[in-house]
């Protein structure tokens, strides 16, 4: 983000939209092609076309999105749902074409000037992947049943116009969670493909590429030196090139910070990782194995090849992909294969999260060709190789995917359970649900079903319960009939028994009220950027439940699986939040965003929907709300949220006017950021107690919906002290935060349901002047040592944690005296 003031002037300019012919001269002057601008004074004939059905829409848009993948009519499918589209927008709104180019090297050739764009692949290698017949391998290539008919979503609210109706709907919590579940199934059908966390098996084994690989950052003018020199072709280091060196590099790791060239920590464009992989003799001969490429998170845009030949493309930088890539190793002799990823970290308005490109053409002031990414984020664009590359494999017929929704009856846990499987049409399941001590507890058969579970173990949160976060195991066999003969493939996934409800004033786990009290974190640290690292991960793992936080936001994008899978076996729980940070331009509310923002969902629900730990998605931070597309384009993208996962409540996170927010109608739970004697009444700490319970009032008188303070904090640079405190100093922290709390505590027992502090730890940002080498609102250093604030929160969270205990022993008292290194 950059600072407050400047996040105000930019949703102003975007406001001011309508009335101006074209689009910002930032996009003007980069030569992006032609994009939807939003106009007053749209075709009447549009606005006057009925809204459909919510849920005509919805399927509208799913197969949209399938078909594209699947490379069928696309465009008119999309063009189908415009008019309706546009008439959401309101009177005098127009949306623009179906299907504007999102991604940059999708249009036609940028300007000269423009280095930051790049072209698609060549022709050629169009024209190779065809001929091979191979690669492509990403979900999407997978044959999939035909589409659901149309369905409607539980749960999603009716329309944002009644309120009142809606606080009727929310009142029905309790059937709204027996329902959800037995709904899934709708939501099920417009998934497409599994996204299975690489388990080892009987049946399957992994090989990570984690390491040093080869990289190059292509430092030519137009930044296309790479495509046009075919640098996936031979090894990068035999490959001549005058665009940069290549150099060592770690994955995962971000490429930014691990060198001592200031070119390549603020470099915009394309980046090339190489490496080879050997693989076990089996992998290619055995053709009854499928050996697949997956990627964990590349930012922001990759393209893949395997040997030369282009295997699997990606957009957005937080979610996994993968390549079927078994044809390609297992045509030849080879034992071992090339594989070459290019990523370009560009942001325009239709990505998420999303930036743009400023081109500075006063030749007086800035070289030729001269332009900045800026985005309207607060964290820096760290890019490259983030989560681990890995190889692995499965039988060629296979679990592809699992859902799993549970319930309790009395004492009875429920689970429910619907398994695809790919390659083959014949085939036996059994389901086995172990204990935690390995003793099967129910089991199953078939694709879809119920296991239940007598004197069912629930998964409790961290200091919820005296034994959190109980885990089953779903033990899947597969025994499938095949050309070759009967085949058979094994996944384990660890399931928790839970409910999650939402009524007028409460978040219930278990039917219990459940108050989060945690914080909001980011993926960062010195020197990997955004890398994924264990020794950081368990050590903040370690700090949160030194802390006594039970929960903790994934702002402002999805996190590494292996973060979610601890926060299953720790209790920790998760507000699931996708890229949709920094949405401030009318660009990013249009249906071009809105058809990408809508596929992020599906990838997230995919990944993230078995997690006992995930109670509730959201789907942005901060957008521009008021403005007049954000009801349409929140109205759609939560109701697809829903529908993708009727057993979770949905929310994004405002920071609008209670009078204002078009979005918050939709949502769940209210999530509200305030930084009260912060971004403003600089240095009056008096003012906030006034000021946060009017705010929590106005939400709260309107709405009548349960409240979570989403952020709340100060900046601090660790060792500055000040009494009487000044800002930036240890002791303002403290006060600051002090003074929420004293509100928090009374409207904790009305309807606030959790406070997130802003933030865990110091992370880096873009350079500002507000900005002393990144964000310093953490209570922790961003080496994770404790500022005073720390202290002051571990005494509040255990406090709470001891009023919040469940279970029918007494409160434990020795919990907030106890090591902290003793769990
Ligand atoms: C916010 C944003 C967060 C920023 C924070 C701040 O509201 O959601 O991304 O980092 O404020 O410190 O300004």
């Amino acid at each position: 983000m950059a600072p407050r003031a400047r996040r105000a002037d930019v949703t102003r300019h975007a406001e001011a939209l309508p009335e101006l012919t074209g689009v910002p001269q930032a996009y003007v002057n980069g030569g992006v092609p032609s994009r939807p601008s939003c106009r007053k004074g749209g075709n009447p004939a549009v606005s006057r076309v009925p809204l459909p059905p919510a849920a005509l829409n919805r399927w509208l848009w799913a197969r949209a999105a399938r078909e594209r993948r699947a490379g069928t009519g696309a465009r008119s499918d999309l063009a189908g749902t415009e008019p309706a589209a546009s008439a959401c927008l309101g009177p005098g709104w127009s949306s623009g074409p179906a299907r504007a180019p999102r991604w940059p090297h999708e249009g036609p050739p940028p300007p000269p000037s423009s280095l930051a764009w790049a072209s698609r692949r060549p022709p050629d290698q169009e024209l190779a992947f065809r001929q091979d017949g191979v690669g492509g391998g990403t979900r999407d290539a997978k044959p999939r049943p035909p589409p659901p008919p149309p369905r409607s979503a539980p749960g999603a609210r009716p329309q944002a116009a009644s309120c009142r109706a809606e606080t009727m709907l929310r009142e029905r919590a309790g059937a709204w969670a027996v329902l959800g579940p037995l709904l899934w199934g709708c939501g099920l059908a417009l998934l497409q493909g599994g996204m299975l966390y690489p388990r080892e098996s009987r049946s399957r084994e992994r090989k990570e590429l984690d390491g040093l690989w080869s990289f190059r950052a292509d430092f030519s003018d137009n930044r296309r030196q790479g495509f046009e020199q075919q640098w996936y072709r031979a090894p990068l280091r035999e490959v001549r090139a005058l665009s940069g060196p290549t150099l060592d590099m770690p994955v995962p790791s971000s490429f930014n910070d691990v060198g001592q060239d200031g070119r390549l920590r603020s470099f915009v464009g394309w980046v090339w990782y190489e490496r080879e992989a050997t693989l076990p003799q089996r992998w290619t001969q055995d053709l009854g194995t499928r050996v697949v490429l997956r990627i964990g998170s590349a930012h922001y845009y990759a393209i893949v090849w395997v040997n030369g030949v282009h295997v699997a493309e990606h957009e957005g930088g937080h979610l996994p992909f993968e390549a079927d890539i078994s044809k390609l190793v297992q045509s030849g002799p080879l034992s071992s294969c090339r594989i070459t990823i290019a990523i370009n970290n560009t942001l325009s308005p239709y990505t998420l999260p999303p930036g743009t490109i400023l081109y500075q053409t006063d030749t007086s002031k800035y070289p030729k060709g001269y332009f900045v990414q800026n985005t309207n984020f607060d964290f820096f664009n760290y890019a490259g190789l983030h989560r681990s590359v890995l190889l692995y494999t499965t039988p060629i017929s296979y679990i592809d995917d699992i859902t799993i929704t549970t319930d309790v009856d009395q004492d009875i846990g429920l689970v429910n359970y619907q398994i695809f499987i790919q390659g083959s049409e014949h085939f036996q399941l059994e389901v086995f649900l172990l204990d935690a001590d390995g003793r099967t507890v129910a089991q199953g058969t078939g694709g879809q079903g119920q296991l239940q579970v007598p004197r069912a173990h629930l998964w409790w949160p961290y200091l919820m319960h005296e034994h959190p976060a109980y885990l089953y195991s779903l033990e899947v066999r597969l025994t499938a009939q095949t050309a070759d003969g009967p085949v058979s493939d094994f996944y384990t996934l660890p399931v928790g028994i839970r409910t999650v409800a939402v009524t007028e004033s409460r978040f219930l786990i278990n039917g219990k009220p459940f108050y989060f009290h945690g914080v909001n974190k980011h993926e960062d640290a010195d020197i990997r950027g955004k890398g994924f690292d264990w020794p950081l991960l368990v050590k903040d793992f370690n700090l949160l439940r030194w802390l006594g936080a039970n929960a903790f936001r994934t702002s402002h994008y999805p996190y590494a699986e292996e973060l979610m899978q601890l926060c299953d076996r720790y209790g920790i729980v998760v507000i699931d939040e996708s890229p949709g940070a920094g949405i401030a331009l009318a660009q990013s509310l249009s249906n071009v965003s809105l058809q990408h923002h809508l596929e992020v969902m599906e990838e997230m629900v995919r990944r993230d929907k078995n997690h006992p730990a995930v109670v509730m998605w959201s789907v942005a931070n901060e957008p521009a709300s008021s403005l007049k597309p954000a009801g349409y384009y929140f109205k759609t993208l939560i109701a697809h949220t829903k529908a993708l996962d009727p057993s979770r409540p949905v929310t994004f996170v405002t920071k609008s006017s209670y009078e204002a927010d078009l979005g918050v109608p939709y949502v769940d739970v209210i999530c509200v950021n305030s930084y009260y004697s912060w971004y403003h009444d600089y240095g009056h700490m008096e003012v906030i107690q006034l000021q946060l319970a009017t705010q929590f009032e106005n939400w709260y008188r309107t709405y009548q919906k349960p409240i979570i303070q989403s952020e709340y904090g100060a900046e601090t640079i660790a060792g500055f002290h000040q009494d009487p405190p000044l800002m930036f100093s240890e002791e303002y922290q403290k006060g600051l935060l002090e003074q929420y709390h004293l509100v928090l505590d009374q409207k904790r027992k009305e309807y606030v349901v959790g406070e997130l502090i802003w933030n865990f730890a110091d992370f880096m940002t873009d350079q500002s002047p507000q900005r002393a080498i990144g964000n310093r609102k953490g209570i922790f250093t961003r080496q994770r040592q404790p500022k005073s604030a720390a202290f002051l929160l571990r005494e509040r969270y255990w406090k709470l944690a001891n009023e919040t205990w469940h279970h029918q022993s007494a409160v434990k008292p020795q919990c907030v005296e106890n090591s902290p290194f003793i769990f």
